[in-house]
């Protein structure tokens, strides 16, 4: 691990905590992060030439696992003709087909070139069509750092947002409402209360950010009718579902049509492609047919999307079967490993998306998900790293199985994860 290291302690010098994203830093499990010199199919090695069976694709992109060829190969010719025009061009167009094809709820899109951009974008025109302040998301649920969506419960019985990051003005927060995830009487209350001034209703469907925690039977369809009845738009957060539960994400799988949809991730095969879209008379009001602006230098870029239309071009129902039967083997085989230890856990699981939860019995919000044990998490993580197998730096996030994923990478992750948690 020299290399790491010193490349680390080079990183810090110019870039705060020496990584591009805080959750590369490995703040939760502690150590030092692998810099990663090359990815291929389910594995990447670091720098200093270790392999390692790979749960973090990248959080969530790499579906096709790493160098997918179609998606190289896409990237590659798109580069050789030029890397940006600030012009439109034919493959946005076969984008935004493809995207509308698979989300029949996204009468028009627009690309951006991250799921924070499109979440950003999607509350603007969703403030935009309804003409109100407000916006309603969920404790523990994360849609990009939007200043007005990196909010905290408010305390005791407050439910409008108090920051949850500095540099947040507590005026951008408080027009940000906030519930308990699967809790239908907090939005019914809220909605109730304040639903003529709130323009947008945002979650994830299934939600990644705080680990996987699955929506309770029935709660998104409720979330669906109270929204309608209250005039508020429903806004689908699937830019880690997307593509990666279903070719139509949860709204394909539940049957649901929200009024608005965030996309990113493997909309984006890897590179930086972000989307929002939905309703027609809502997604009109944007600029430059309507008055709500917004722009974007690389938005549509045409690497970005031909890696795009390569990666979702090469997913098919025979994908999601494939990848239900991986994310079952690896359920089935992690939770026996947990039982025949007694070890005190519990593993979510949503298709290909999965986490494991130290020291609870059950996790279904995110208070429920902070008792988690991180500290028996970050063992785990840094012994099956030893092993060659590469989870997420943190409890409180997914972890990721692709297409390039086998029964024998399964087999084995479940026999590092029995030597790791101690022989019965
Ligand atoms: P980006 O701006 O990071 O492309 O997307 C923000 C975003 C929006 N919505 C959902 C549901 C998301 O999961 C994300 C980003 N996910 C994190 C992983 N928890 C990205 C990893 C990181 O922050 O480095």
């Amino acid at each position: 691990m020299k290399k790491s290291e010193k490349l680390f302690a080079e990183a810090r010098r110019l870039i705060p905590g020496g990584v591009n994203s805080p959750v590369r830093a490995w703040k939760s499990v502690g150590g030092t992060p692998r810099f990663i010199s090359r990815g291929q199919g389910a594995r990447i090695t670091d720098v200093d030439g270790r392999n390692y069976v790979d749960y973090v694709g990248s959080w969530g992109p790499l579906i096709h696992g790493h160098a997918h060829p179609a998606t190289v190969k896409a990237v590659q010719e798109a580069a050789a003709r030029g890397t940006s025009y600030g012009a439109p061009t034919p493959g946005e167009v076969e984008l935004a087909e493809e995207i509308h094809s698979a989300y029949p709820s996204i009468d028009k899109v627009r690309l951006v070139s991250s799921g924070t951009e499109a979440t950003m974008s999607a509350i603007r025109v969703a403030r935009a069509y309804t003409k109100r302040p407000g916006v309603l998301k969920f404790v523990g649920c994360y849609h990009g750092h939007v200043d007005s969506l990196l909010v905290k419960a408010g305390s005791g019985g407050a439910t409008f947002g108090i920051p949850d990051s500095e540099g947040v003005p507590s005026a951008f927060t408080a027009l940000t409402f906030t519930a308990e995830f699967n809790d239908l009487s907090a939005v019914e209350e809220l909605l109730h209360v304040k639903g003529r001034e709130i323009a947008a209703l945002i979650v994830e469907p299934v939600v990644g950010n705080m680990g996987v925690v699955l929506p309770k039977t029935g709660f998104l369809e409720d979330l669906r009718k109270l929204t309608r009845r209250a005039g508020v738009l429903l806004v689908f957060d699937e830019v880690m579902t997307g593509f990666r539960l279903a070719k139509g994400g949860v709204q394909e799988l539940t049957g649901i049509a929200p009024d608005l949809t965030c996309l990113g991730k493997i909309v984006g095969g890897g590179l930086p492609v972000g989307a929002f879209g939905g309703r027609s008379d809502v997604m009109d009001k944007l600029a430059p047919l309507g008055g709500a602006y917004q722009a974007g230098t690389l938005s549509g870029n045409p690497l970005a999307v031909a890696a795009g239309l390569a990666t979702i071009r090469d997913l098919g129902p025979k994908s999601y079967a494939r990848l239900e039967t991986l994310g079952a083997r690896l359920e089935s085989a992690l939770r026996k490993v947990l039982r025949e230890r007694r070890v005190k856990a519990k593993l979510n699981r949503a298709g290909s998306m999965w986490t494991v939860f130290f020291g609870v019995d059950w996790v279904t919000n995110f208070a429920q998900a902070q008792a988690a044990d991180s500290k028996a998490y970050a063992q785990f993580f840094h012994g099956m790293l030893e092993r060659g197998f590469y989870l997420p730096p943190s409890q409180f996030e997914a972890a990721f199985l692709s297409l390039a994923h086998t029964e024998a990478d399964i087999d084995a992750t479940a026999e590092a994860a029995a030597e790791v948690l101690g022989r019965p």
